[in-house]
């Protein structure tokens, strides 16, 4: 059975009360949860995992080569910062969906460069919890049929 990593970057474990304007209100566990059971109806699974610490996310990147087909990545902050993130998953070489519940291009300058983007076969954002969904399929859809 295909298997998809669902990892989410600092901050992402407040979900549910941080900036709910901006974040809304649902939580990481409610999203996760989602993640599941749309992976069911596709037959795949997902593994969920959500660290703030850095080299914990990029360790599990390193860690899905072999054991996942492909990732779907919300690094919060380390976006639009971290370079090492970047290798790390170049260095994987498992295709990747960037997801932002909120449309990081409408907000500060600085939320507008994205190092993920740069190996993401592509990007959702603005679309809230939902852009998790539609990532496990646009995943499983660059899986079925790559390019
Ligand atoms: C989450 C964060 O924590 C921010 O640092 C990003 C992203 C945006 C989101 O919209 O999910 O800039």
């Amino acid at each position: 059975m295909r298997s998809i990593l669902v990892l989410n970057g600092p901050n992402l474990n407040l979900l549910g009360t941080r900036q709910p304007e901006v974040y809304g209100s649902v939580t990481l566990d409610m999203i996760e949860g989602m993640c599941v059971e749309h992976a069911m109806t596709l037959g795949i699974q997902v593994v969920c995992q959500q660290s703030n610490h850095e080299g914990v996310l990029i360790d599990a990147i390193h860690a899905a080569k072999g054991n996942h087909q492909g990732i779907i990545l919300n690094a919060g902050a380390y976006t639009h910062t971290s370079i090492a993130l970047m290798d790390a998953l170049a260095s994987v070489e498992l295709p990747c969906v960037e997801v932002h519940l909120s449309n990081i291009h409408s907000r500060e300058d600085f939320r507008h460069v994205s190092y993920v983007s740069k190996i993401a076969i592509g990007q959702i954002c603005g679309l809230g919890p939902q852009g998790y969904t539609m990532a496990i399929s646009a995943l499983i859809s660059h899986l079925e049929e790559p390019g």
